[in-house]
């Protein structure tokens, strides 16, 4: 596998490389002979075992080159682009729902996927709400929004009976104010954050109206001094050496702050939880990019990813849920009994799923968060 700097770094250092050695090794990497297969992947930061992208390329001689970011928005620019080079993509739902209308994919050849009996056909029909028919995708992942904690930091900060599991301990601004002191984050994702939170103020995740939106993007304007940093990767690590003691994040990279910190044995206990008022249940779905390099690659390699036990590895791994049922026969029982990676039936009843918004609204979003993470 080939683990590839972000676009910044890597130009960094070819800049450096060309300096020191001419370009000559660089050149002899760049240059692939004709016939050497390969598959370009593009996906979420923490999200893979990279130990399955190195048994694929054994198995299979087809060398994986493999890209991340954490965020929708950058993967749909680099789509909108075109030409990305990318034979895989991993957007969430209603990404794929605004690019497959953009005419952004390619149909899936599913004669070339043997392994399709393995999905989850419950998580495939909801899947089917942003590409009717499962033309395009298949889920990857799926998992939930919430609150990510330092068990010992929070209760020192609110006080051993303020409950945690209630929006209100990062909307209020009094409650938010002590949790600066500790160390807030939050998702730098309002397509996230606005549908998690819209059931506190009463509405519906997916609420279109305006002004819903705003309530939500109100309510953070007012606590956003408050937040140490909106970024929707950095506070895996933050939350795992106790830099933070609250982030609102992704179910599986709390879960990862929270494995690292029992690893490195260093007294931090993390917890998640889906806040009590309802929150945000999304999918992953990996997808082929119309003008993608290596279609057949790319077929090859999301019949590999379904195998059963390739599908447990990663969500072993990763700890989100796989939306591949044959896969929970080989998924560790802590994992699987973990209502915070597969949601027990109350946990599910406070979900909800949400659609993409229009143009206008997806302005007037970005217009809102603009003021949000900016202060203007
Ligand atoms: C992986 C985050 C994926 C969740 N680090 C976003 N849908």
């Amino acid at each position: 596998m080939a683990l590839r700097l972000p676009r910044r770094g890597r130009l960094a250092a070819l800049g450096a490389c060309l300096a020191a050695a001419l370009g000559t090794a660089l050149f002899a990497g760049a240059a692939r002979p004709a016939n050497e297969k390969v598959v370009n992947i593009y996906n979420w930061s923490d999200y893979i075992d990279p130990q399955v992208l190195d048994a694929f390329t054994r198995e299979t001689g087809i060398k994986v080159v493999y890209d991340t970011y954490d965020n929708n928005e950058i993967l749909e620019t680099r789509l909108l682009a075109g030409r990305s080079g990318y034979d895989i993509v991993v957007p969430s739902g209603p990404y794929l729902q605004r690019l497959i209308r953009a005419g952004a994919f390619r149909p899936l050849d599913k004669a070339k996927l043997k392994n399709l009996g393995n999905l989850w056909p419950d998580i495939m029909s909801r899947l089917a709400g942003y590409d009717p028919g499962n033309v395009y995708a298949i889920d990857y992942m799926w998992g939930t929004t919430g609150i990510g904690y330092n068990v010992a930091m929070v209760r020192e900060k609110l006080g051993p009976n303020v409950p945690v599991n209630s929006w209100s301990v990062v909307l209020n601004p009094s409650s938010a104010a002590k949790l600066k002191e500790c160390g807030l984050m939050m998702l730098d994702s309002p397509e996230d954050l606005i549908p998690s939170m819209l059931p506190f103020f009463g509405a519906k995740a997916d609420s279109k109206r305006w002004d819903d939106m705003t309530l939500v993007t109100d309510a953070l304007y007012k606590v956003r001094g408050s937040v140490r940093k909106f970024h929707s990767s950095e506070y895996i690590q933050a939350l795992a050496n106790g830099d933070i003691c609250m982030a609102v994040g992704y179910s599986g990279d709390v879960l990862q702050a929270k494995k690292r910190a029992d690893e490195a044995n260093n007294g931090v206990d993390v917890a998640y939880v889906v806040p009590k008022e309802g929150s945000l249940m999304w999918f992953d779905s990996f997808a082929i990019p119309k003008d993608a390099p290596h279609p057949d690659e790319a077929l090859a390699f999301l019949d590999y990813m379904m195998r059963p036990e390739v599908a447990a590895a990663n969500t072993n791994f990763v700890s989100y849920a796989s939306g591949n049922l044959a896969a929970k026969a080989h998924v560790k029982p802590d994992i699987l009994n973990n209502p915070g990676i597969y949601p027990d039936e109350a946990t599910m009843q406070r979900l909800s799923v949400n659609t993409a918004w229009d143009e206008r609204t997806q302005r007037f979003v970005t217009r809102l968060w603009t003021r949000v993470r900016t202060g203007r």
